[in-house]
C-alpha cells in the first residue's frame, strides 16, 4: 500500500486530520489497533471550544453538533457553604462553548469517511514506524499486522495520533524527547445517567472532594466526583454515588440533581504531561500521544482538535506550494498552545480539588483565592479568557 500520510490512531485526533487533509486533496490511510466499536464505546470528552467548533464545521462534520450540541455561555463554580458564581465566557469575550460528546464526534467523523471511502483499518497489531528520521535513503513507511498478514505502507509522513499509549512518541529516540509531568493523588469517576441536566456545567469545591455535573442532551447528564486513586468502579454503585454526589454541591443545586439509574461508569486518573518536540523528522504529533491535561479544564480534546488545525494546515502548504516552513514550525506553534491549556487545567485542578497533602495554608490559600474569584469582575474575565481557549495563530 502507498499513501501521502499514515495516521496512527483513529482517536478524535486521528480522523479529525485525514478528514483535514481529504479537504486539501491529500490522501491517508488511518491504522487503528481496536475495533470501531471500541472507540465508539469510550465516553470521554463533553465541552468544544470555539475554535473547535470551527475546524469541525471547516471540514465539513458540523451537521449534527450544530444541530444536537448545546450552546453555553460559561461555567458555574460552587463551593461549601458560600454562593456559586459564573464565570461568563460570552460576556467577557463574545465566545461560547458547545457541550456535545466525544462519543458523538466520533460517529460524525466515522461516517464522513465511509461517505468519502477513507481507509481506516481496525484492528492493526504490532504497528512500527520507520524510516521517518530523515537518515540517508530513509523512506517513511509504518508495518502491521493484521488478520494475521504482514502489511506495509508506504508514505511521506506520519502523523502519530494513537494517544496517550500509543507507538508514536516512544518511536522518538530517547535522546530527542523532554518529558514534563505531574501526577496528581486522586482520579475521576465518571457517571452517565438518562436524567435531566443542571442548566449550567458547574464544578464544586467541597470539603469531600471535587464534583461536577455536566451535560450531554436535555435528558442525559455526565456527573464526575474526585475519589481515590486506587478506587474502582466496583466502590461505587449508584445507592453510594448519588448521595456522595449531592452532599458535594449547595444544597439548591444538589435539590435540582435529578437521580437515575447509571448507563456508564468509568474512573480515569489525572495527569499532566507534555512531550517535546512534537515533531521529529517526518514523524508529527498530535493530541494525546504528545500531551495530557486533567480533565478540570476540558481541554484535551480541544488541544488534539488545535494540534490538527496547525498541522492539517501546514501539510497543506507543502502539498500546494513545496513550502515546508509552518512543518519546521509546527512543533513550536502547537506547543504554544498546549502549555497554556496545560497551565490552565493546573490551576483548576489546583483550585477546585481537595489535597491530601493540603496543609491549613494550602487550604486557606485555595478558599482566597476562590473568594477573590467570586468577587473580581477582573479575575473571572481571565478565567474566562483561559477557559475559553486562545484563537488559533496565523500562519506566518
Ligand atoms: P485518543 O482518543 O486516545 O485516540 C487515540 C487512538 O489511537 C489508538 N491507538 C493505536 N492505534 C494503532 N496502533 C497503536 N499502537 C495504538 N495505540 C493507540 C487508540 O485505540 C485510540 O483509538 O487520543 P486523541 O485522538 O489524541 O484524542 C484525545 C482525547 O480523546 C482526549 O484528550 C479527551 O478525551 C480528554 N478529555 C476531555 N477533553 C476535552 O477537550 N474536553 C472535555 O470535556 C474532556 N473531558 C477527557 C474528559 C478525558 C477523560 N478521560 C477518560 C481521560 C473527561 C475524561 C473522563
Ligand atoms: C464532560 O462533559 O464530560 C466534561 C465537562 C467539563 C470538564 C470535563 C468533562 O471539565
Amino acid at each position: 500500500m502507498k499513501t501521502q500520510v499514515v495516521i496512527v490512531g483513529s482517536g478524535p485526533a486521528g480522523l479529525m486530520l485525514s478528514q483535514l487533509l481529504h479537504t486539501h486533496g491529500i490522501d491517508s490511510v488511518v491504522l487503528e489497533r481496536q475495533t470501531r466499536e471500541h472507540v465508539l464505546s469510550r465516553i470521554r470528552a463533553g465541552v468544544l471550544e470555539s475554535t473547535t467548533v470551527d475546524v469541525l464545521r471547516q471540514i465539513g462534520v458540523a451537521e449534527r453538533m450544530d444541530r444536537e450540541g448545546h450552546a453555553h455561555d460559561g461555567v458555574r463554580i460552587a463551593w461549601a457553604g458560600r454562593d456559586t458564581f459564573f464565570v461568563d465566557t460570552h460576556k467577557a469575550l463574545g465566545r461560547r462553548f458547545v457541550v456535545y460528546g466525544q462519543t458523538s464526534i466520533q460517529e460524525d467523523l466515522y461516517a464522513a469517511a465511509d461517505r468519502r471511502g477513507q481507509p481506516v483499518l481496525d484492528r492493526c497489531e504490532d504497528v512500527v514506524l520507520h524510516g521517518f528520521d530523515g537518515g540517508p535513503g530513509a523512506r517513511p513507511h509504518v508495518t502491521f499486522v493484521r488478520d494475521g498478514r504482514s502489511q506495509r505502507v508506504d508514505c511521506e509522513f506520519i502523523a502519530g495520533c494513537d494517544g496517550f499509549h500509543g507507538v508514536s512518541r516512544r518511536s522518538i529516540p530517547e535522546g530527542v524527547r523532554r518529558e514534563y509531568e505531574k501526577v496528581y493523588p486522586f482520579g475521576w469517576l465518571g457517571v452517565m445517567a438518562r436524567v435531566r441536566p443542571l442548566p449550567d456545567v458547574t464544578y464544586a469545591n467541597h470539603p469531600r472532594g471535587f464534583a461536577l455535573a455536566s451535560y450531554r442532551s436535555q435528558v442525559l447528564s455526565r456527573f464526575y466526583i474526585q475519589v481515590p486513586l486506587e478506587h474502582k468502579v466496583e466502590d461505587w454503585p449508584d445507592e453510594r454515588f448519588w448521595p456522595e454526589l449531592k452532599a458535594r454541591f449547595p444544597a439548591d443545586l444538589a435539590a435540582a440533581i435529578t437521580e437515575g439509574p447509571s448507563i456508564e461508569k468509568s474512573v480515569a486518573p489525572l495527569r499532566s504531561f507534555v512531550s517535546e518536540p512534537m515533531r521529529h523528522g517526518a514523524l508529527f504529533l498530535c493530541g494525546d500521544a504528545a500531551h495530557i491535561v486533567p480533565p478540570t479544564g476540558a481541554k484535551g480534546l480541544n488541544l488534539a482538535a488545535s494540534d490538527v488545525f496547525y498541522l492539517g494546515r501546514a501539510l497543506a502548504r507543502w502539498y500546494g506550494r513545496r513550502d515546508a516552513s509552518q512543518l519546521d514550525g509546527y512543533s513550536a506553534m502547537a506547543l504554544r498552545r498546549v502549555w497554556s491549556s496545560v497551565r490552565t487545567s493546573w490551576y483548576l485542578t489546583n483550585l477546585l480539588h481537595r489535597f491530601p497533602h493540603f496543609s491549613e495554608f494550602d487550604q486557606k490559600a485555595q478558599e482566597v483565592e476562590l473568594d477573590y474569584l467570586k468577587s473580581s469582575a477582573y479575575a473571572q474575565a481571565a478565567l474566562a479568557e483561559q477557559y475559553a481557549g486562545l484563537p488559533f495563530e496565523a500562519a506566518d
